[in-house]
């Protein structure tokens, strides 16, 4: 069971729900935003209550979808994948026992990642620093959390990030994750999975310049070093989210360090049991 936002012709946001492969319009059962379906404890309920016979259903060429996300934050988790470890631990030889010790240690790295309106949608260009050298996007699980930090479904996330900012000196993070188009999310969320269900889906991603793949990876998100709700009980630590948040759960896949994107180039990344989320890439 998957919800979305989209937007018409005319330029009105509504809130879309897949039932049987339909994409059904929320309106006329009185649903205008997302946020107060995801404050109730069970979403996925809510939904199967109503009578999906009698919504209209929408055309997808008639619509544009949107990121699925009105005003919550966007956070991130990182060095959540030994995958993640690795990498990051040979990126920079300054940070090394950071990454390490996070890995290890029973905290975990949480990161500001983005508002709602800079989150990018699928279709639209995510961005590279035009100061960086080596820039790569960081396909992730995300989990949408309500205002009691209540994993409530799961969207992709892709945590664009400037590999050589980041390695040159841990406090630059915020500089190699947080800039112009740097967090693009997928237009589905997902209800109704358990934590089980969601740790065996497999992650991919791909990425193609001029037409052919340079980059392909894959892991599952059972990989994931950290239980969703350790990672979400920790955001929610003196802190409040009152419209509930999205966090993202950390890459395991890293392209080679030869690697970097390019303007021009598509990142496509899925996670089965939610879609998938493309976006082209430009210098920003
Ligand atoms: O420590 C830096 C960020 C790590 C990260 O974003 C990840 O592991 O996904
Ligand atoms: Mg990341």
């Amino acid at each position: 069971m998957k919800l979305c936002r989209f937007q018409t012709r005319d330029g009105e946001i509504k809130i879309g729900f897949v039932s049987n492969d339909c994409l059904l319009d929320l309106t006329l059962a009185g649903i205008n935003q997302m946020l107060p379906l995801l404050e109730s404890d069970n979403p996925a309920k809510q939904l199967t209550q109503l009578s999906a016979s009698s919504l209209p259903r929408i055309a997808s060429s008639e619509i544009k979808l949107l990121a699925p996300v009105e005003r919550q934050e966007v956070w991130a988790a990182g060095v959540t994948y030994l995958r993640s470890k690795k990498a990051r631990m040979e990126e920079s030889d300054f940070s090394a026992t950071a990454y390490d010790r996070v890995y290890a240690a029973e905290r975990p790295e949480l990161f500001f990642k983005s508002l709602a309106e800079k989150v990018v949608p699928t279709g639209e260009p995510v961005g590279i620093r035009r100061d960086a050298r080596w820039s790569v996007p960081e396909p992730e699980l995300a989990l949408v959390l309500n205002s009691r930090g209540k994993v409530v479904g799961y969207t992709i996330g892709n945590d664009m990030s400037s590999r050589d900012i980041e390695g040159e000196n841990l406090l630059y993070l915020p500089q190699a994750k947080v800039y112009e188009r740097s967090c693009a999310l997928c237009p589905w969320i997902t209800l109704a999975a358990t934590e089980e269900e969601a740790r065996a889906w497999n992650i991919t991603i791909e990425i193609a310049r001029g037409g052919s793949a340079v980059f392909s990876g894959a892991t599952s998100a059972g990989q994931l070093k950290r239980s969703f709700t350790e990672l979400a009980g920790f955001l929610f630590r003196s802190q409040v989210f009152p419209h509930g948040a999205v966090l993202l759960t950390g890459t395991g896949i890293v392209p080679p360090d030869q690697f970097s994107l390019q303007a021009g180039d598509t990142v496509t990344i899925r996670i089965d049991g939610i879609g998938s989320l493309q976006n082209p890439v430009v210098v920003v």
